[in-house]
């Protein structure tokens, strides 16, 4: 599958997923939101993948936010859709069912830092920049960043950045939660692949169904969250990987999981 905006290359289990806009910083038209649609539905349907690493070309940007360009001429009616597609694709990051892990090599701003935040992991480079400026566009964030940020980090951190739209450094993203982690510049895919192999090492239906409990389980009262949190219990404990790993532990050897 080739694509206009976007690289993708396969390395072992772990694929790279690049926005390829460097010109603009990454910025998402349409194009390149189709165009994630197709690699994200690709990539969860490929279970020789097991973990996915979402970034962008170049040094100075993973993505400065939706195409300004195309925002401008939106009516009403427009916008909603044009949210809505964003918002799916989004969606389905988040639901891949196998970690995502975001490599932020520079300006995530608006739509760019609401895509960081519907992978699974986030990891810095020193010199990264996040924000939610769309409120200096009289706009509001429109790609789920009123909702995941604000879970992310709490109501009133998420109010300051959502209301003032200040950019802040990746230190300060580390601080308040945004990311997982900061590395150095010159480190950031070393470091990212490194831990997306180590994920990709895991059970996958275990890795599975944690990522599906936590995600619905923070949507829901805590009684229901357990209830799914048990009935995904119940569904490890049937594969062949859970027999796996617990014999390997109780024969002292390091278990080799097939995702079954
Ligand atoms: N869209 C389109 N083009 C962009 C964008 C963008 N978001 N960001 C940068 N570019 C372009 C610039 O126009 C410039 O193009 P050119 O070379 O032709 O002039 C090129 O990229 C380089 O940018 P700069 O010269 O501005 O580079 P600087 O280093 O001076 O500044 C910044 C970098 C600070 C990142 C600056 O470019 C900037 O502020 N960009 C806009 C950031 C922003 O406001 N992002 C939010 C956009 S809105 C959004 O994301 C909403 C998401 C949900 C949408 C829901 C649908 C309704």
């Amino acid at each position: 599958m080739s694509f206009d905006n976007l690289l993708l290359e396969r390395d072992g289990a772990v694929a790279v997923l690049a926005i390829n806009r460097p010109k603009v910083l990454n910025a998402l038209n349409t194009q390149t939101i189709r165009e994630l649609r197709e690699a994200v539905l690709e990539l969860a349907h490929d279970a020789s993948v097991r973990a996915v690493i979402v970034t962008g070309v170049g040094e100075k940007s993973f993505v400065a936010g939706a195409d300004i360009n195309e925002l401008t001429a939106l009516r009403a009616i427009e916008g909603q859709e044009y949210a809505r597609r964003g918002q799916n694709v989004l969606d389905a990051i988040e639901g891949m069912g196998k970690p995502v892990i975001a490599a932020v090599n520079g300006y995530a701003l608006g739509g760019g830092c609401e895509l960081a935040m519907a992978c699974t992991l986030r990891v810095a480079a020193d010199s990264a920049t996040f924000g939610q400026p769309e409120i200096d566009l009289g706009l509001i964030p429109g790609y789920g960043g009123t909702q995941r940020l604000t879970r992310l980090v709490g109501k009133g951190v998420a109010l300051d950045l959502l209301l003032t739209g200040r950019r802040i450094t990746a230190a300060e993203a580390l601080r308040i939660g945004l990311v997982n982690r900061v590395v150095p510049s010159v480190d950031l895919m070393r470091e990212s692949k490194q831990w997306a192999e180590t994920l990709a090492a895991k059970a996958p239906i275990a890795v599975r169904c944690i990522l599906e409990s936590v995600h619905h389980g923070t949507l829901l009262p805590h009684a229901e969250g357990q209830r799914i949190e048990a009935a995904l219990f119940g569904l490890a404990t049937s594969t062949d990987d859970r027999r796996e790993g617990t014999t390997a532990f109780l024969e002292k050897r390091k278990a080799q999981f097939t995702g079954q």
